[in-house]
């Protein structure tokens, strides 16, 4: 008797002890301040292929302008509400403040890849705009119209000033060591690690800071926001 009361309660341990540990997963993500760092990764473990996604060639004709001379030619622009709009070539990128990371991206559709990225800390460039008071999101206008055609509504997306300024948040221009490719969101993509995949906006074009997105296509801050992913999609 007893130690079938035993075993049994050993099974209901850890059943409870299964819960808990997914009750503490959810929890802790309720509870995990938004400026924590996401995980970091050793060079042993980056992945051998790092599947690309979504656009994976942009067939605009502005981007095949810019291709074909190697993005030389490419300017980011960070507009909207700042003080103080920048337009900075890839060589001005990268003599600004920068960091390198190695992290996991975690795509909706179920895949996890780990790569190594640099590029410029977004939140210095922020400051080199100077903010308006008003701003309150950051709004990334891309390339690349998600049909391959010319004419398709070009891929955006939009972060907070919480995931802006968060110190793992760049735009990457290197990725594993060598210059961004086409495939990964050459010249410039945006790297949000504690957002899931569909949030680093590749193919950068044009940074705009807003304080709603009601005038920017759809409204819900996002190409796939506005086909009824969540906006928020933080991991
Ligand atoms: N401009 C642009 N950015 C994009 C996408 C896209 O189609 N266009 N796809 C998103 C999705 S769903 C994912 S998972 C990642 C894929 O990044 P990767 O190609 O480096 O794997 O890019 C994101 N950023
Ligand atoms: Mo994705």
């Amino acid at each position: 008797m007893a130690l079938s009361a035993c075993e049994r309660g050993s099974q209901i341990g850890t059943r409870l002890l299964v819960s808990a540990e997914s009750l503490t997963k959810a929890a802790q993500r309720l509870i995990l301040p938004r400026d924590a760092l996401a995980p970091e990764y050793g060079a042993d473990q980056i992945s051998p292929d790092f599947k690309p996604n979504g656009s994976i060639d942009p067939a605009a004709a502005d981007y095949l302008a810019l291709k074909a001379n190697g993005f030389a030619d490419y300017r980011l622009e960070i507009g909207g509400l700042v003080e103080r709009p920048l337009r900075l070539s890839l060589a001005e990128l990268r003599a600004r403040p920068s960091r390198i990371q190695i992290t996991k991206h975690d795509c909706v559709e179920g895949w996890t890849a780990i790569g190594q990225w640099s590029g410029a800390k977004l939140s210095a460039l922020l400051d080199e705009a100077g903010l308006r008071p008003e701003a309150k999101y950051i709004v990334f206008h891309c390339f690349d119209a998600l049909t391959q055609t010319e004419d398709g509504p070009r891929y955006y997306e939009s972060i907070d000033l919480i995931d802006a300024r968060h110190p793992q948040t760049i735009l990457a221009y290197d990725m594993n060591g060598e210059v961004l490719g086409v495939p990964h969101g050459a010249p410039l993509r945006l790297r949000v690690e504690r957002q899931l995949g569909y949030k680093h906006a590749k193919y950068i074009r044009r940074i705009e800071a807003v304080e709603s997105f009601d005038h920017i296509e759809g409204g819900k801050g996002g190409y796939w926001p506005d086909r009824g992913y969540e906006w928020y999609a933080g991991i």
